[in-house]
């Protein structure tokens, strides 16, 4: 933390995070717990590579007695993936948490992801640290990583550094991938009685962690008010200039939640929506076609300008580039040594080209160098292409250019097309989380801590009725082991938290696509402007567009 803050920052700091009622006399609440629980899908498997955590109830919380535990409790925290805004206020509320279980209880944060656990680098959390990082965005209090815990020798490394702090629980804030690894954390450590509880927190802008018991995953609001002000901003640039066509891409390793949201909230020409592109295999061409007929007619119009939406993870949505990557990916690991020794980038893309099948092959000739190159960078730790490298926009606005040219040839266009190409993700991850953030990212560190009072383990923190003021929501805990099904990663069969994709029948696709037509040849722009953190509640206090429309249903 630098010494001088800014004075948002500095106002910021008084900010009281709302709470659900259950947790208003402190985390040592009445346990309320419902029917055995079973998983989404893939019972019987995941029952068996879960035997000690599975089927467990939901459990709710109600205001409780406010007592506290006899003895101080030591937790543990990581914090886990990309950055999401709201990560310090689920540890403020974590450390309040179990304060108010017994005031002498200790919070150790650990440092630069699950490698902390690991490897023992850790930081106590005192009172003036956590102080001077409330409703602060960011992770940079502790740090994280995407180093994978999965193993026995890492399970078992962890419980002895827990065992030298007295840790007896273990807050997980992560992602589907980290609160799966949570869970079999959790599961090893149950199996064996070893005393260390495990607790996940759902954490991503993404947005992909949600399901019938999490409402939303922490971060995605903030995010997307950031990229919705800027996109706005843009639209209103373009509106104004009037000549130029943003391509805009923007994060969501693979749900496009982010790109629904934002057009939701700005109503730009064009926005993709890669479960659509895989549901109606799209290819790419018809993707580039799609935009150019959106070009075409407003330059009918008069209007040579225009805002595109792309999300980040569409290129492993469209079939052909599906297998060419799913094909890559083998190549890439099983000829590592190989291809690491390969100097030139046409040395590696002859190699590449080689390796890969005929239809393969074929589709990856059509792509310009640097997206052939950009394809065959190294993966994560968890095996993914970094979609976040790949220039997409800048690829989608040359070939829309490309076929415009085409159509201009044969008298079908008269236009001018001319592009500004943008990456929106950095910019959203750290913001100050908005009010919604604040308040969602302290209730879930709170119930993380009254879990761990009920001596529960192998559950996700869960706050819910959110799109309703506060003294409506409710907390308590969902057994992870309910949000699994097993899907084949690696050529292997593993059980994982079910990411939830756009839903092509659920609420917030189905207004998209109510409008899109329209918004294609119109301006209908809608500048949200920034975040609001003062002011009137239904300017600082607003839901997103998806979470706002997918609870009005229930
Ligand atoms: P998580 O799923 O870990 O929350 O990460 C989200 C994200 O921001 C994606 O949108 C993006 O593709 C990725 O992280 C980029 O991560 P990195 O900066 O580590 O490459």
């Amino acid at each position: 933390m630098g010494t001088i803050i800014s004075p948002l920052q500095k106002a910021r700091a008084s900010y009281e995070p709302k709470l659900p009622p259950a947790l208003r006399n402190g985390a040592a609440v009445s346990v309320i717990e419902g029917e055995k629980t079973k998983s989404v899908a893939d019972c019987e498997q995941i029952q068996k590579l879960f035997p000690s955590s599975y089927g467990s109830p939901k459990v709710e919380f109600k205001k409780g007695s406010g007592g506290h535990l006899n003895a101080p409790i030591n937790v543990g925290v990581i914090l886990s993936g990309g950055q999401a805004p709201g990560g310090h206020n689920v540890i403020a509320g974590l450390f309040d948490g179990i304060r108010s279980l017994n005031p002498n209880s200790k919070l150790y944060g650990f440092k630069g992801g699950p490698s902390g656990l690991t490897d023992n680098k850790y930081i106590e959390l005192t009172n003036d640290i956590i102080d001077a990082y409330r409703n602060t965005g960011g992770f940079d209090m502790i740090g994280s990583g995407r180093t994978k815990l999965e193993k026995a020798e890492q399970f078992e490394k962890a419980r002895e550094n827990c065992e030298k702090l007295g840790i007896k629980a273990l807050v997980v804030i992560g992602g589907d991938d980290s609160n799966t690894n949570a869970c079999l954390l959790a599961e090893y450590y149950k199996s064996r009685n070893i005393p260390i509880q495990v607790i996940g927190c759902p954490k991503t802008i993404d947005g992909d962690l949600k399901n019938d018991q999490i409402e939303a995953s922490f971060g995605f609001d903030t995010a997307c008010r950031v990229y919705s002000e800027l996109i706005g901003n843009i639209c209103r640039d373009s509106n104004s200039a009037k000549k130029y066509w943003h391509f805009i891409k923007l994060m969501g390793r693979s749900a496009s939640h982010i790109t629904l949201e934002c057009a939701l909230q700005t109503h730009p020409n064009v926005a993709i929506v890669s479960e659509e592109v895989a549901e109606h295999k799209q290819t790419l061409e018809e993707i580039v076609n799609s935009i150019a007929s959106a070009v075409v007619e407003r330059a009918n119009k008069g209007s040579n300008f225009g805002i595109v939406l792309i999300p980040e993870g569409l290129i492993e949505f469209i079939p052909e580039m599906k297998i060419l990557i799913s094909e890559l990916n083998d190549i890439l690991a099983r000829e590592e040594d190989a291809f690491r020794k390969l100097f030139t980038n046409d040395e590696k893309i002859v190699f590449l080209n080689h390796h890969l099948s005929k239809d393969s092959s074929y589709v990856f000739s059509s792509l310009p160098q640097q997206i052939q190159l950009q394809l065959a960078m190294d993966r994560d730790p968890h095996g993914n292409v970094q979609v976040s490298l790949i220039e997409t926009e800048k690829f989608l606005a040359e070939l829309v250019g490309l076929k415009l040219k085409e159509l201009a040839a044969e008298g079908k266009y008269k236009g001018k097309f001319t592009t500004q190409a943008h990456f929106m993700g950095y910019e959203g991850r750290c913001a100050a989380p908005s009010n919604y953030d604040a308040d969602y990212c302290y209730s879930l560190g709170f119930t993380a801590a009254a879990l761990i009072g009920a001596g529960k383990t192998g559950f996700m923190a869960s706050v819910k009725n959110t799109t309703k003021i506060a003294d409506k929501w409710t907390s308590g805990g969902i057994p992870i082991t309910m949000m699994m099904n097993v899907e084949r990663r690696h050529g292997e069969d593993k059980p994982v938290i079910q990411k939830a994709l756009v839903k092509l029948d659920g609420a917030p696709f189905l207004e998209f696509i109510k409008h899109r037509n329209r918004w294609a040849v119109e301006t209908d722009y809608v500048y949200p402007g920034p975040i609001q953190y003062f002011g009137p509640s239904e300017v600082c206090d607003q839901v997103t567009k998806t979470l706002e429309l997918e609870q009005s249903g229930k």
